[in-house]
Formats: C-alpha cells, structure tokens, sequence
C-alpha cells in the first residue's frame, strides 16, 4: 500500500560469488628449465550473510532491492599464490526475521539476536592448484581444478516480530492517533472506523534515549477471529509483541464489555495471547469530568489501566512510563 512504512514480506533473488579456478601454473625460472608446478588455490566466491540489526524495525529497506549478487573468487596464481575471496554480501533484517526458501517454503532459519550472522547462500569453493595435485607418480601436474559454481537462489524474508506493544481496539478507538503523538509516523487519521488497513509502526522516544516500538493495527471487531473485518490477518502480527495495549474510548457504552470481546477474539484467535502483559488505556478522556472519570473507574476490568487523550496530551506520559514498566516486566 502506497505510503505505508510496514513491509513484513520480501522475496530477494541471491547469486553466491563463484569460486576462483585453481592455477595450474609451472614454474620458470632462469636457471630452472622443468620447474615443478606451483599453482596456487582460487579464492572462494563471496556468501550471501543475512545479519540481524536491532535498528532496523521492518523490511522496508529491502523493498527496493531485490537482487543480491556476492562477487566471485579471484583465480589462483604463480607461487602458490591463493586468489582473493570473494565479497561477501550482507542483508541486515531485524530480529525475528525468518528466512525460507522461496520455493520449498521451507523455513532456513530465524535472526534473533542483534550482530547474528547465517550464510543464506554459500560462496562457491576455490578450485585447487595444481601444486596440490603433486603425488610421487605425478610430480608435475598440468590440471588444477575449477572453481565450484556459486548458487542461485529465491529466498523469502519474513517478520514475525514487530514491535514491543500492539494497540488493540475497535475502529475510531484513537490508536492512530495515540501513535502519531507519542511517535514521528504519520499514520491516517480520520473519524470513521477502518482508517488503518495495513499496519503503522512507530518508535517512541522514552526517558534517557531509552525506545520502544509500538504497532498500530487496524481494528479489531467481534468476530474478527472468525474473519470479519480486517483485524483477523493483522492478529499474526501481535501474536510476538511483548505487551498489548488495549485502547477503549471514554464514551463506549461500556468498557468493560469492549475489553473482554476484545479479549475474546484474541483468544479466539490464539489463546498465548492471554500470557502477554495487558494494560488498558481509556482514550478521548478530554471530554471526561471528575465525576464521569470516577463512574467509569468504578467499573473497570482487572488490569493496570490509565485515562489519556492523544489530543489534549493527558495521561500520555503516564501511559509510557507504563508501558516501559511492563517491558520491563516481561523481559
Ligand atoms: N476528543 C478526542 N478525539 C480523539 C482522540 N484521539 C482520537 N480522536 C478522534 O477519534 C477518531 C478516530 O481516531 P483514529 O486514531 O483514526 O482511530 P483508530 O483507532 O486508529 O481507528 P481505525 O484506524 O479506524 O481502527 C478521529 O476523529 C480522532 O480525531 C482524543 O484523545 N480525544
Ligand atoms: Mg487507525
């Protein structure tokens, strides 16, 4: 979708370097007229590296590059000579980014850490000289060998986990615009349920250069385990986040009952949910009197909960200091 910054999905085509082919060189010297061989190994063509970046939150920096070609091995030389490797290529995906094979499907392996390194694709081997080939019934070798292709490949890059804190709520619950005060994206805003209907990621800025990620993912409404709405194919995407946030607007008819379909459908959905860390944010509490405020509390399902309005910056602090808890917590 035009403008959206979440990309969970890319398929890249990746050509390992070919090895270097070996030297079959003999040596020539002045005073040496049958030198024996001594044909160095060629160099191994470069791999295809994906590495995990704990900077990076999406795929979107590989949207536009899909071909990652490593460069090949340089040839053996004279003197035993071994050719240069190639360059290796690296693909920096961030954590939780599970790389399959495009067509097996088959899952190759999953990035968790930040710095960790997998070869996709193995750089093609050098061939080997011919100094090697040196045996007491051949002392002089004329052959080296080749190097080994490098290997083509379609590889699948997915992310499963994407972000610190989903916002869970209806449509026009406020989560939008939660996100794009206490973030720099720019998500739709508009009053009229399904506004969001890909995912938005934002990173909040905490205390002390301290930051989490947060998704805003389109509504969720009954039955959306079951497929209605949109939520449903979005719910994968909150399935790894450490903690939900949960966001019912002030004037709902009633909290309480919003909360728990939501809960529901997320049970529904997928019933690991329940063991992440919840907090509830009552939204649009700028229209709340004291006396409105103090109805509503008396009413509450049991969860940490706090009242805020992304409008009139109320509770906002509060909100992050919670949440930062909460990551605390679950971590
Ligand atoms: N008064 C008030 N209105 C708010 C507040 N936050 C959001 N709104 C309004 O509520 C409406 C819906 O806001 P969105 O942020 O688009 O809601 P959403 O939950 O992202 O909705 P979907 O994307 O449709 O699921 C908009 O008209 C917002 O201006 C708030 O703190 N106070
Ligand atoms: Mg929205």
């Amino acid at each position: 979708m035009a403008g959206s910054n979440f990309v969970d999905y890319v398929k890249i085509f990746c050509r390992s370097g070919k090895g270097g082919a070996g030297s079959a060189h003999l040596r020539r010297e002045k005073f040496e007229a049958m030198g024996g061989p001594d044909g160095g190994d060629g160099g191994r063509g470069g791999h295809i590296i994906v590495r995990g970046n704990r900077n990076l939150w999406t795929l979107l920096h590989l949207k536009y590059k899909r071909h990652v070609f490593a460069t090949h091995g340089e040839a053996g030389g004279r003197q035993t000579s071994t050719g240069a490797d190639g360059e290796d290529r690296y693909v920096e995906v961030p954590m939780g980014t599970i790389a399959k094979d495009a067509e097996t499907g088959e899952v190759l392996f999953e990035i968790t850490e930040d710095g960790e390194e997998v070869v996709l694709v193995k750089g093609g081997r050098g061939g080997r000289g011919n100094d090697r080939f040196k045996s007491p019934t051949n002392q002089t070798p004329r052959y080296a060998q080749p190097g080994e292709d490098g290997i083509e490949m379609a590889a699948i890059l997915e992310l499963k986990v994407l972000a610190d804190v989903g916002l869970v709520g209806f449509p026009n619950a406020g989560k939008s615009t939660l996100l794009s005060v206490v973030s720099a994206a720019k998500p739709e805003i508009a009053d009229y349920p399904f506004t969001t209907l890909v995912p938005n990621l934002g990173i909040v800025s905490y205390r002390d250069n301290k930051s989490f990620c947060m998704a805003d993912i389109p509504g969720i409404i009954e039955g959306a385990s079951e497929g209605k709405g949109l939520g449903m194919r979005f719910l994968r995407h909150i399935e790894r986040n450490s903690i939900l946030l949960f966001m019912v607007p002030a004037d709902a008819d009633d909290i309480k009952k919003e909360y728990e379909i939501l809960l529901n459908e997320l049970t529904q959905y997928n019933p690991e949910l329940l063991d992440k860390e919840r907090i509830l944010a009552i939204s649009k509490t700028d229209m709340l009197d004291d006396e409105l405020k103090a109805e509503i509390e008396s009413d509450l399902p049991d969860l940490p909960y706090v009242f805020i309005s992304s409008v009139a910056n109320i509770g906002v602090t509060e909100l992050k200091d919670m949440i930062w808890k909460s990551l605390m917590d679950s971590n």
